[in-house]
């Protein structure tokens, strides 16, 4: 049996394959694009989004300042668009379905401060 290691690295290459064939078409079959409205201000703004939505499960993330809109190419079995929502929401930042917390807002630096009633007063 001069062969059995061969033969083992044979069979272990194809399942190894088999696995990254199978991640690979997992990844595509729940690779979804969304966009929603994210409010902010400045470039520091901008970090703090896309740094928020840099994690496991969110393949790109750009958001745009003149648009006030988020871009996200992400998992859908891995994160809901609430989630996402939620994310943003959480670093300050209020988009079209979720209000971000009134003391997380007040914590931004006064740059960030894109609500229209506060710049008002
Ligand atoms: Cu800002």
């Amino acid at each position: 049996m001069k062969n059995k290691p061969l033969f083992l690295i044979i069979i272990l290459s194809v399942i190894a394959l088999g696995f990254s064939s199978c991640a690979l078409f997992k990844g595509n079959k729940f690779k979804v694009n969304t966009s929603f409205t994210v409010y902010g201000d400045c470039e520091m703004c901008k970090e703090r989004i896309e740094t928020a939505l840099d994690r496991k499960g969110i393949n790109t993330a750009y958001w745009s300042l003149k648009d006030q809109k988020v871009f996200i190419t992400y998992q859908s079995d891995i994160f809901t668009e609430e989630q996402l929502h939620n994310i943003v929401a959480m670093v300050g930042h209020d988009t079209d379905k979720v209000k971000a917390d009134d003391i997380v807002y007040q914590n931004l630096p006064g740059c960030c401060h894109y609500r229209k009633e506060e710049t008002e007063w």
